[in-house]
């Protein structure tokens, strides 16, 4: 039905038109032994979230709104790895489907023309610093026409229709999404993370340029040398000293 060539991932698809989140539907299925590889999907969140209990808005019919449950034997440390991950597939996605160069701003945006095009969610449940699965949320706006974002949301989100001047299948990028996933994922396993970070730089908009990187602890201005081969942000402040940002907000310094 979804027409998908995946051997695991979106295997099964469980589609629903209206939930609160999908992410609290794939915890739960999670809990119940759901296998490798489940998506939940659904045209419309009235609770979507964000990290540190931000909402994420989830307009009926306009966009991508899924969890993917996957369950690597990994140490919970590597767990934001697939937020790298996650977002070089939804890249590779919106190449093929929508025909357009988004990028990715460290951790988990994705941008077209500097707007948030994409927002990815990592959760995980653990046993003894052991993965037990890993919770793949992942919001994609996708057919919204500019009136379909709240006022809000109006100078800093986008969508694909937006860009690509036409709407663009939702399925088609569901299906092509899970095929590069499938892909990255089966890479990540033989070789690990290094061949991943690779494409994740191709991709990547923040690195070289003078950022300010947001966290719970405070504030760090300065230069973004790159990503280290476990997905850590390497951010040089001015008195030269490197700090390792393992999750943050960024903003990209206008110059
Ligand atoms: C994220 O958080 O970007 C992660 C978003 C994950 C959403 C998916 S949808 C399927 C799954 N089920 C869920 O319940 N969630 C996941 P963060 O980096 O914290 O960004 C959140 C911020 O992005 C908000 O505070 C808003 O400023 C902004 N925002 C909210 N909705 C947006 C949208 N549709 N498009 C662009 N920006 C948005």
């Amino acid at each position: 039905y979804w027409g998908l060539e995946t051997k695991r991932i979106g295997r099964p698809i469980r589609f629903f038109e209206t939930v609160d989140s999908t992410q609290k539907i794939a915890h739960e299925l999670a809990a119940n032994g759901a296998e490798e590889g489940t998506i939940v999907l659904a045209d419309e969140q009235t609770m979507g979230r964000g990290r540190l209990s931000r909402g994420w808005h989830s307009k009926k019919g306009k966009g991508i709104w899924m969890s993917l449950i996957i369950r690597p034997d990994i140490a919970v440390q590597k767990a934001p790895q697939f937020t790298l991950l996650a977002a070089v597939g939804v890249a590779g996605a919106i190449e093929d489907v929508a025909g357009l160069s988004p990028k990715i701003k460290w951790p988990n945006d994705l941008l077209i023309e500097g707007k948030k095009v994409c927002g990815i969610l990592t959760e995980m449940v653990s046993q003894e610093n052991r993965v037990l699965a890993i919770i793949i949320g992942i919001g994609i706006n996708v057919n919204h026409r500019p009136g379909d974002f709240p006022d809000a949301l109006k100078d800093k989100a986008t969508s694909l229709a937006i860009h690509a001047g036409k709407e663009i299948p939702r399925a088609k990028l569901v299906q092509s999404f899970c095929l590069k996933f499938e892909r990255l994922y089966d890479t990540y396993l033989k070789a690990g993370f290094l061949p991943v970070k690779t494409l994740w730089e191709t991709y990547a908009c923040s690195i070289g340029q003078r950022i300010e990187a947001r966290m719970v602890q405070g504030t760090i201005r300065g230069k973004a040398l790159g990503i280290d081969e476990e997905g850590v942000l390497l951010l040089q402040d001015d008195s030269g000293r490197i700090h390792h940002i393992y999750s943050a907000d960024i903003e990209i310094e206008k110059d």
